[in-house]
């Protein structure tokens, strides 16, 4: 899994960034809307009264300069109540229960998580960016149905999203550079592993990525639709014209992904 570093989030979920406009211009619809509907919802909801704790973790590697911020921005973007513990791990946690929150986010190295405290569920950031990512693909493409969808990376985020995409009704190839993961995902879900990541890219026009990754511009159909949590990724400047939309940012699709599941856990 791919570590943040402070200069991939900087400044999210920052308005200059404008992600909203961008995913109305691709996909018709917020970022809020894009979630709502990935955790099944088909209208709005206020989440005014929903409390939510960031804790920052020092495990591992450390805190990440910025990210409970960020985390805290974007959850207070949809409208939820959100603050950034003073104390870290386990203090952090103690004062998020006493302060009688409904949501903690926290992530150390390997999870990043939404914990509902009502429901004692969590939502985890792998499902939550593959949901936000097929979510926004659909929309973009008008329906994913029937359509031959193909989804790069057999790791945590691309296992989540095969599952999603066959779920509902495309036709999923899956790739990876490892081809055993793809195989992997073919024996398990009964969608289809291609090897050769290059000859996959270049027969789909509908794309999930969910891998470091690079898109050649030869190999892009026009009007390709490309959904990619992905990080790093390289599109050249044929692939960018190529291309109807390329849906990308460093942490709030998935993160709102994640708030509102969890967030609806105890709402509906
Ligand atoms: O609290 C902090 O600042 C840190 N412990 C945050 C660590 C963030 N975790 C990661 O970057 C992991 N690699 C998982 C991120 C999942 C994003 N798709």
């Amino acid at each position: 899994m791919t570590r943040l570093t402070p200069d991939l989030i900087e400044g999210v979920p920052d308005d200059t960034l404008d992600l909203d406009s961008k995913l109305m211009n691709m996909c018709g619809k917020t970022v809020k809307q894009l979630a709502l509907e990935g955790a099944g919802v088909d209208h709005d909801v206020d989440f005014s009264k929903v409390r939510v704790a960031v804790i920052p973790i020092t495990s591992g590697m450390g805190v990440i300069s910025g990210f409970s911020q960020s985390v805290n921005a974007i959850v207070n973007r949809l409208g939820m109540q959100s603050h950034v513990t003073d104390g870290t791990d386990v203090n952090g946690f103690d004062q998020a229960i006493n302060d009688h929150v409904d949501l903690i986010m926290m992530a150390d190295d390997a999870k990043f998580v939404a914990y509902n405290v009502h429901t004692a569920a969590t939502t985890n950031n792998s499902w939550g960016t593959a949901m936000g990512y097929a979510v926004a693909l659909k929309n973009a493409a008008k329906g994913v149905e029937g359509k031959d969808v193909l989804v790069i990376g057999a790791g945590l985020v691309g296992t989540e999203a095969v599952q999603i995409l066959k779920g509902w009704g495309a036709n999923v190839s899956v790739t990876d550079i490892k081809f055993d993961k793809a195989k992997a995902l073919e024996d398990k879900f009964g969608v289809k592993a291609l090897e050769n990541v290059e000859d996959a890219l270049a027969s789909h026009k509908y794309i999930l990525n969910a891998a470091p990754a690079i898109f050649p511009g030869r190999l892009i159909q026009e009007g390709a639709v490309i959904s990619t949590p992905g990080v790093p990724h390289y599109f050249d400047e044929e692939g960018r014209k190529k291309a109807k939309a390329i849906i990308h940012d460093p942490l709030e699709i998935g993160t709102a992904m994640m708030a509102v599941n969890s967030a609806l856990f105890s709402m509906r």
